[in-house]
């Protein structure tokens, strides 16, 4: 518009005003929608596919997404298929796809957890062994939220863990496909792709059809569905976390260029409606030449519908007056990204107790991290950056814990075994451990 009206006027918060504590807790509010009807839709789902398997999954998929098959093994997508893709797409997606999965994996295989032991005086060994999962389940959406650089993100970090299998699920609607994420499966070594999805497909991973086989963990982005379908395959196999809405919080001294911040802010906004994007500045009038530019940048986005809502509704400005100030908001926040678009980032670093992660300096796009510098895109949201991390190698590991008694190590346990035992009143422990102690 021609007006002076900025076209989206973005909340102002200042965190020395003496509501800011309860403006903040109000900005931050979040409340993931549980749809009644929609958990009765999954729970006769996944009872279906439960009970009869493949002809439910393939019922199913023919009913949510149009795609009439005679048997399941119609749903699976051979390699040869997934080899194709990545000869459809052009020479520079191919490359900029596998320059991402190199530095994904490089990246990754420094989380990789050894098993360790040590041998006590008397010859007793103990220890811990790391082993990976034997079958893992991606979901990966259909549609227009089917991101390539996620399937690469949740893909490589259990490749990297040495999972034994990994199976990947994406629903093609009406038969629909998209080769960028069939490439990506490629690059990333996926073993077996079924173009289904929804609850059935969760389903189908969690308890296995004739067709699909039993997954350990499922993990990957869906939507309230696919959600609500995790929610009650909870302690059947192992879940990642259930993401919500993206965000970001930018905190800039006000001497980066408004532009970049502006689009830094917009990257995220474009994500969808609920997605949160929080500049955080000591520079109030760089706060202003942030929305200057946010202005004049907006009419030229493509997603400017889904920006607008995404500004209006959860975006915000907060002057602060000090670092401490600003290192505070920050650790409530404990936003998914942070930027940190000042002159010395390392020197604020130990003041960041809670972020999923940390983009460090003025040249540091959260875009970057997104795609291809190596860290995962799959992070804690919502705030719970306060106890939880980025997805990684660790989480298709597990542990198991070693015990070796050497016979002097066994005799001297034995006779605390026996009176710790004998206070539980478990008599059989006490005389187990008994059997092993030496006079
Ligand atoms: N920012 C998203 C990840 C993503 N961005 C995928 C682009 N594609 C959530 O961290
Ligand atoms: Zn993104």
């Amino acid at each position: 518009s021609n007006t002076n009206t900025p076209s989206v006027a973005i909340k102002q918060l200042d965190a020395n005003s003496k509501n800011f504590a309860a403006e903040l807790d109000a900005l931050l509010a979040w409340e993931s929608v549980s749809d009644h009807a929609v958990v009765t839709a999954v729970d006769e789902i996944v009872a279906g596919v439960r009970a009869r398997g493949d002809a439910a999954v393939v019922e199913y998929t023919q009913r949510f997404d149009g795609l009439a098959v005679n048997a399941m093994a119609e749903l699976e997508m051979s390699q040869a298929v997934l080899q194709q893709a990545l000869k459809d797409i052009s020479d520079e997606q191919r490359q900029a796809l596998e320059l991402a999965a190199q530095r994904v994996r490089s990246y990754h295989e420094h989380q990789k957890q050894a098993s360790w032991s040590y041998t006590e005086a008397d010859g007793t060994v103990l220890g811990q062994q790391v082993t990976a999962m034997d079958r893992v389940g991606l979901y990966v959406p259909g549609g227009k939220a089917s991101y390539p650089s996620s399937v690469l993100m949740n893909a490589i970090p259990a490749k990297v863990a040495g999972v034994g299998e990994l199976i990947m699920v994406v629903p093609t609607p009406k038969g629909e496909r998209n080769n960028m994420v069939l490439a990506a499966a490629a690059i990333a070594g996926v073993d077996r792709v079924f173009t289904i999805g929804g609850a059935q497909a969760v389903a189908a991973l969690a308890y296995g059809t004739q067709t699909v086989p039993r997954v350990d963990k499922i993990v990957g982005p869906g939507n309230i569905f696919v959600a609500t379908a995790k929610r009650k395959v909870f302690g059947q196999v192992g879940l990642d976390m259930i993401a919500g809405p993206s965000e970001i919080l930018v905190l800039c001294d006000g001497k980066t260029d408004p532009d970049w911040i502006a689009m830094d802010l917009f990257s995220q906004a474009e994500h969808d409606e609920d997605a949160q994007s929080i500049l955080v500045s000591e520079d109030a009038d760089f706060l202003a030449q942030v929305q200057a530019s946010m202005d004049k940048l907006l009419p030229t986005l493509d997603r400017q519908d889904i920006v607008k809502v995404s500004l209006r509704e959860r975006a915000a400005f907060i002057h602060v007056h000090s670092v401490e100030q600003a290192a505070e908001v920050v650790n409530r926040i404990a936003p998914e990204h942070l930027e940190l678009s000042i002159a010395d980032p390392e020197a604020m670093l130990p003041r960041i107790r809670h972020a999923g992660a940390i983009f460090m300096g003025r040249h540091t796009a959260e875009a970057l991290g997104d795609y291809c510098a190596g860290p995962n895109h799959v992070l804690p949201t919502s705030g719970t950056a306060r106890f939880s991390s980025p997805l990684g190698v660790y989480d298709f590991q597990k542990r198991s814990s070693l015990i070796f008694c050497s016979p002097e190590g066994a005799s001297a346990l034995g006779k605390s075994a026996s009176v710790l035992a004998r206070g539980e009143s478990l008599t059989a422990h006490a005389r187990s451990a008994e059997y092993r102690i030496k006079d």
